[in-house]
């Protein structure tokens, strides 16, 4: 029995899939088809995949033509299967002309012609092309304007409130009313005073919403946003970038599934530092306070672990004016767990997060926030290992095809709960409020 072997994605099963498929069917007498896991293919840089792997699998089985599907997840798998499977044949697609050769040592490698004129990328971007507008000061902007240029069926039409930036100088700048009106989606990140009014305007029109957070000051505003959304069957996600970070995720789920044991405690740390003269008049520099600029990156992971129903906690703010925080230090006690978010503005820390468990700990180095490596530590320290995933650029990507997938697909690979972002809220709304809140 001749055994034929290929490799692929197969997102959006077409035409071109069946081609090859059918025609390395037809080299031998049984074919093992490797579809590519989601991990792996993120890993090699191919993240704007549409279906996830379990939709790929059935895709590739409902054609009747593999009589084996098995997954891939590595580097260096090929060979592997090869030698496992006592494979004959490898078959692949012209566009891998040459690439393969390296297996020539194992097996025959056979190149077959690419099917011409469709692709997924192409009916990727014919289905999801979406038109994004951009709200909120331009600095904050252009690193995302930047990061979407390369992404499939996602247009950028303007920007409301940026103004005049030489690094957005390509896009146009509209009113608030007229950006919504040329788009599908938004991406918002404006002062918070704004973004309860600009998301409710934007729902209420059929526009999907991705915004940094919080969203809104208090847990019922959030509510009313979330209500609003559901009812215009609208996304309404988190624009926190770090959520979306393969190793974030990863690490998350590690945490959830017990691998350093039940949490006893979380630090997280996320500090910025700007000139202290650009600081005092903060206002005309459009300079954000610690809390506005890292409250919630650095709350997020912490009620995303621990939940959100905390039994006590502590504000200590370090004030100038009585409202802009240069740090501010928050602690919450839980019924087994504590966790402190230090942010600074003008103070500067180790950026780090530490995540304390009853087996062992997680330790994320500085810049947490842009998360590509983690550590997984024991007291035994020949047991420790450490995760590594590439982060193209900022991060930005990730989570626009994140909600481009949920806008497309109704669901996203990394989502942040609604009692998450609720929680955030209100944390805001006590620290704006200063009640509880000690000021030093
Ligand atoms: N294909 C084709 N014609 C098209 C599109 C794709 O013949 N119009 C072929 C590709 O050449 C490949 C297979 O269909 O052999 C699967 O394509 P993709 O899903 O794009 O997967 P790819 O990224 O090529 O994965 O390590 C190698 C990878 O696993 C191959």
């Amino acid at each position: 029995m001749k055994k034929v072997i290929t490799y692929g994605t197969f997102d959006m099963l077409h035409q071109g899939h069946l081609n090859i498929l059918k025609r390395a069917k037809a080299l031998g007498d049984y074919l093992i088809v490797g579809i590519t896991s989601d991990d792996f293919d993120s890993r090699r840089g191919k993240i704007n995949v549409q279906q996830s792997m379990m939709e790929r699998v059935e895709g590739v089985k409902e054609t009747g033509l593999a009589d084996q599907i098995i997954i891939e997840e590595y580097e260096g798998q090929k060979i592997d299967d090869i030698n496992r499977f006592g494979v004959d044949i490898f078959a692949i697609g012209s566009d891998w002309q040459g690439k393969f050769d390296y297996l020539s040592e194992f097996c025959k490698v056979v190149y077959l012609e690419r099917t011409k004129g469709i692709s997924s990328t192409q009916i990727r971007s014919k289905n999801n092309h979406l038109k994004l507008g951009l709200v909120g000061k331009a600095k904050r902007l252009w690193k995302i304007a930047n990061e979407a240029i390369s992404i499939n069926g996602l247009d950028i039409v303007g920007t409301s409130g940026a103004g005049y930036d030489r690094r957005l100088k390509k896009l146009d700048d509209y009113s608030f009313e007229e950006l919504i009106e040329k788009v599908d989606a938004v991406f918002i990140e404006s002062d918070i005073k704004n973004r309860y009014e600009q998301i409710k305007y934007s729902l209420e029109r059929g526009k999907h919403v991705l915004c940094y957070l919080p969203m809104a000051i208090g847990r019922s505003q959030q509510h009313e946003l979330l209500e609003i959304a559901k009812k215009n069957d609208c996304v309404l996600m988190s624009g926190i970038k770090t959520a979306y970070s393969t190793a974030y995720y990863r690490l998350l789920l590690m945490i959830k599934s017990g691998e350093i044991g039940d949490v006893a405690s979380i630090e997280t740390t996320c500090t910025s530092l700007d000139e202290v003269s650009k600081i005092k008049n903060y206002q005309k520099n459009d300079i954000w306070s610690a809390m506005d600029a890292w409250g919630a990156t650095a709350l997020m992971p912490i009620f995303q672990i621990l939940g959100t129903d905390y039994v006590d906690s502590m504000i200590v703010s370090k004030k100038i004016d009585g409202y802009f925080d240069l740090f501010t230090k928050m602690d919450f006690v839980y019924k087994n767990a504590v966790a402190t978010a230090k942010i600074g503005k003008g103070v500067k820390s180790e950026g780090e997060m530490i995540v304390s468990g009853t087996k062992g700990y997680a330790y994320v180095p500085s810049p947490w926030w842009k998360t590509d490596y983690f550590e997984i530590r024991y007291e035994d320290q020949n047991r420790n290992k450490r995760f590594f995933y590439e982060l193209e650029g900022e991060g930005f990507k990730y989570e626009l095809v994140n909600f481009l997938r949920a806008i497309n697909h109704g669901r996203t690979l990394s989502y942040t709960g609604n009692d998450v972002l609720e929680e955030i809220s209100n944390v805001y709304e006590k620290f704006y409020d200063g009640k509880d809140v000690r000021t030093i």
